[in-house]
């Protein structure tokens, strides 16, 4: 089956391909650079799983294919749950990753080791043209260092290590971080459900 991955945030499609090549060989991804006449989605939701259903079903009217989309983002318990779902424009540059995991740091600069816990989020969603809709949602615990270690992965990465590791996400190789990470969890839950949706 042909579905489109609504997303256009690279390092999300980057995971994605690879989660998804491996928990699902029936799905055919085709990415958004097939539509280039769709634009933007405003994320108006309050919440990851409200977001990933506005794209996925946005993406799916506008396609005529089944859309699946991804709303992530980095919860930190010392600022309330924030960035959240702002977590690509917290600096006010949608998807400027290194502004925004820089101001980041700076809000939390004084906040001691021990209060830095964090996690990660994310909504995974399936909608189809006729309107039929699923989502679902994986998280990782961790806590915020207090300057970025490693270069894979992307977003605030360098600055997260999960917990009962040593490492950053961006230290991880990325097959590590697949099998833990918030979008791992909630794509490979989101499988058997695309599959039940699609088959049925
Ligand atoms: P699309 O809406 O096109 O999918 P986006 O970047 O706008 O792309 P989101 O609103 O879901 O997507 O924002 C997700 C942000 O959360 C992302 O830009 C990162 O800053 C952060 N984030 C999400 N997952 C992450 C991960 O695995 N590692 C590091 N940062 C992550």
């Amino acid at each position: 089956t042909r579905v489109v991955l609504a997303t256009r945030n690279e390092g999300k499609i980057v995971e994605l391909r690879r989660i998804l090549a491996e928990a699902d060989q029936k799905t055919e991804l085709v990415g958004l650079d097939e539509f280039p006449e769709i634009g933007e989605v405003a994320e108006t939701g309050l919440t990851f799983a409200e977001n990933a259903l506005l794209k996925a079903h946005a993406i799916a009217s506008a396609s005529g294919l089944p859309a699946i989309a991804d709303d992530s983002g980095l919860c930190v318990d010392a600022l309330n749950g924030m960035p959240g779902v702002f977590s690509a424009r917290w600096s006010g540059s949608h998807g400027d990753d290194a502004t925004n995991l820089s101001l980041l740091l700076a809000q939390i600069s004084d906040v001691p080791e021990g209060r830095r816990g964090a996690h990660f989020a994310c909504a995974a969603a399936i909608a189809l043209p006729s309107g039929e809709e699923r989502v679902v949602e994986g998280t990782l615990a961790g806590s915020v260092i207090f300057a970025p270690r490693g270069t894979n992965g992307f977003g605030y990465d360098p600055i997260f290590v999960p917990e009962g590791e040593g490492r950053t996400t961006a230290e991880m190789q990325p097959g590590e971080k697949d099998a833990i990470s918030h979008r791992g969890r909630a794509f490979r839950a989101l499988v058997p459900v695309i599959r039940n949706l699609l088959d049925s």
